[in-house]
């Protein structure tokens, strides 16, 4: 009987307990983030500039030995640049005032190579004094690039430089105002100038900058500053394993706090991580880092700097878009629009949370409380959250909008100061009276944002299907995004068909095929479209919610190229030159050696009144044809020729090169290869077409 009654009373006990459990917040689960952490992630996105004697000479890294003279920009304009990035909905602004060539854009005390000794302002200019300035102007944070690899420095290698690079860090952190993040990049030795020995300089860079004391005096100078470090420690943000501008869909802000990081623990995080450290993105607005003429028609499109946002902010990581500086001091103007376009695109998509009034409820609601309840995660307020009884891993949220809605993005937040939890999830739509599935993903973390086609539907339900302890819930978020009326693509394959793809994969194209201009009472595109001989189209792209058109894409097409067969190569993906599509390409074998030739059997004869090329648009030994001859044949034995010349420019501007000549009656074509832009004997085409008569 006693033990009966102190059972009962040690199950009453523990039923308070548990209640008293459920009325107060979640404990932290895991790692969190620190506040300096949190304030960081919050800014979302940010701007690089890069700027350097490399922009006087058109490289990516410099050795060491360019001339100070070089650099004397004309217009340099910090103001520009800032205003350009509060403009672009950006936070801050991380400036490269020393890159690997060691030339610093502040005049630093400790050495000579750097603006004191160049002609910009009779060697009185300070640029990131400028920057500092000009972000404080406009409401911007400032953060610096300080290389640890200086390939200038004398010192470099020997003990004496890490005194020299952190007297120079002492400079940075010391005059310039409060830096929020500084930015060590893990290229770190190898050849260079220093000064003047001009050899192979390799360090281990886990422990030669013996960062420990670096970040001891980061944390002195600036307590409130981010560590960014790809160069041997761990930092406060990770890096994501590419530059091209996207983190893993799965992205954990979790690594463990020592140990090597490779490729997929920077990419997707480590799930079951002892550190905090989140995604950050970094890319160039344009294909490099630094500014190169060559590149003014490569500078990223709407379309792709929204997949960048929805791949970096969208996967719960930030976003740290570089804008290259031009040698006058200036961000180029293409680079300015289509950032300022993204920004405005961004603000137009998340204007309207459609979750508006709509009502919300909880499959269960911790402790039954209103302050963690459903309400709680669209109340559009960053402290409160909607959380659930502990234990629960599975739990679910329904949005009643009370009236069919439109929407193709879904944004959801975990309160992250309590920890990364959520390991999966699903979005499902009330569609005329039916749960139907819209999407399925993997972890949230800040946030993280879905996109789909459009679905109408009156209900939401997002479902959390797996967590590492009970969800905690801060924000969430629908909303209809108006479609990306960019110009659609147009290509013809090899077999003569017609492929016109929008922007967005939701808009409708329509088009013409008799020069008239198109619109949206022109025939509509349903898919590829055969069509024999040489042909002129027009198309646009448009969204029937908005009735808005897109400006005109405008092609010509010259014979299809069905019959043509690759001579003398035995490899299939020669054909890549042949099928219209300029982002594939194909080079010839590596052991050819200038001339190198392209021999094409058309299978009949063509009256030929030119050639068209297109070269390889990679970063890395594209092989860009520059010097040729052109040649026409009836029998593939006695060629004839017809052509020859330079590409001119092509090295700065890469697009198609156009030749023409006196009609030519001919089966068999070849073109020549003399030289390519490098010198050597790599050769690329992405595509190679004929102009007949
Ligand atoms: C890289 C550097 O080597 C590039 O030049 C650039 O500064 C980029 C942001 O980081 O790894």
């Amino acid at each position: 009987m006693l033990k009966n009654i102190i059972g009962g009373f040690a199950f009453f006990l523990c039923l308070i307990d548990s209640s008293f459990a459920q009325t107060s917040a979640p404990k932290p689960y895991g790692p969190v983030p620190s506040a300096k952490q949190l304030r960081w992630q919050e800014m979302e996105s940010y701007a690089f500039v890069h700027f350097s004697l490399n922009t006087y000479t058109d490289q990516s890294w410099g050795f060491g030995n360019e001339d100070v003279n070089l650099f004397n920009p004309e217009k340099l304009d910090c103001r520009q640049w800032a205003r350009i990035c509060k403009e672009s909905g950006m936070k801050g602004i991380i400036i490269t005032a020393k890159h690997h060539c060691g030339f610093c854009l502040w005049p630093s005390k400790y050495t000579e190579y750097s603006v004191k000794n160049a002609p910009w302002k009779n060697g009185k200019g300070d640029v990131v004094k400028e920057m500092a300035d000009a972000c404080k102007e406009y409401g911007l944070k400032l953060g610096i690039y300080l290389s640890p690899w200086d390939r200038n420095s004398a010192e470099y290698g020997k003990p004496e430089y890490i005194t020299y690079f952190r007297n120079q860090l002492t400079e940075l952190l010391t005059n310039y105002g409060p830096i929020f993040e500084v930015w060590f990049d893990g290229a770190n030795g190898g050849s260079g100038y220093y000064g003047g020995a001009n050899e192979t300089r390799t360090i281990d860079r886990t422990i030669y900058y013996d960062w420990k004391n670096t970040y001891a005096l980061i944390h002195k100078l600036q307590p409130n500053c981010i560590i960014w470090n790809d160069g041997g420690e761990r930092g406060d943000l990770r890096w994501v394993g590419t530059e091209a501008g996207y983190v893993g869909e799965t992205n954990w802000s979790l690594l463990n706090a020592t140990g090597d990081v490779p490729y997929d623990m920077l990419h997707y995080g480590v799930e079951n991580g002892n550190a905090w450290v989140p995604a950050e993105v970094n890319t160039s607005i344009r294909p490099e880092w630094f500014y190169h003429p060559g590149e003014d028609s490569k500078v990223k499109t709407l379309p792709v700097l929204m997949d960048l946002y929805y791949n970096s902010i969208g996967r719960n990581g930030s976003m740290l878009l570089n804008f290259p500086i031009m040698p006058n001091g200036l961000i180029h103007e293409r680079d300015e629009k289509n950032a300022l376009e993204m920004a405005r695109t961004v603000k137009e998509v998340f204007a309207k949370n459609l979750v508006g009034q709509s009502k919300i409820t909880a499959s269960n609601t911790r402790g039954k409380q209103q302050k963690f309840d459903a309400a709680k995660a669209i109340d559009d307020k960053k402290d409160t959250y909607w959380a659930t009884d502990d234990g629960i891993t599975k739990a679910s949220l329904t949005i009643n909008f009370g009236k069919p809605t439109t929407f193709n993005r879904f944004l959801v937040q975990e309160y992250i100061r309590l920890g990364q939890r959520i390991k999966s999830f699903s979005v499902e739509a009330m569609v005329n009276g039916a749960w139907k599935e819209i999407a399925t993903a993997t972890t949230i973390g800040y946030k993280r944002i879905l996109r789909f086609k459009s679905v109408k539907a009156t209900q939401v339900r997002f479902n959390i299907t797996d967590a590492k302890s009970s969800p905690v819930i801060s924000n969430i978020g629908i909303y209809n995004a108006p479609q990306i009326l960019d110009i659609p693509a147009i290509i013809r394959n090899q077999s003569g068909e017609i492929i016109i793809t929008p922007a967005d994969a939701e808009s409708e194209v329509y088009y013409t095929l008799d020069g008239s201009e198109p619109s949206p009472a022109s025939k509509k595109y349903t898919g590829n479209v055969a069509i024999d001989g040489k042909l002129e189209i027009k198309a646009i792209a448009y969204d029937p919610a908005t009735r808005k058109t897109s400006p005109v894409s405008h092609e010509k097409f010259d014979l299809p190229r069905k019959s043509w067969k690759i001579l003398d190569v035995n490899d299939e993906k020669a054909y890549q030159v042949l099928d219209g599509n300029t982002t594939t390409s194909w080079h010839q074998p590596k052991d050819k050696t200038m001339p190198i030739e392209l021999v094409i059997d058309l299978g009949k004869n063509e009256n030929i009144i030119g050639f068209r090329y297109f070269p390889d648009q990679g970063l890395w030994g594209p092989g860009i044809i520059s010097t040729y001859r052109f040649y026409v044949s009836n029998d593939n034995v006695q060629w004839k020729l017809v052509d020859e010349g330079e590409f001119s420019n092509i090295k700065n501007n890469p697009l198609w090169q156009v030749k023409k000549f006196a009609n030519q009656k001919a089966r068999y074509v070849k073109l020549s290869a003399l030289k390519n832009t490098e010198g050597n004997n790599e050769t690329g085409y992405a595509e190679v077409d004929l102009i007949t008569e």
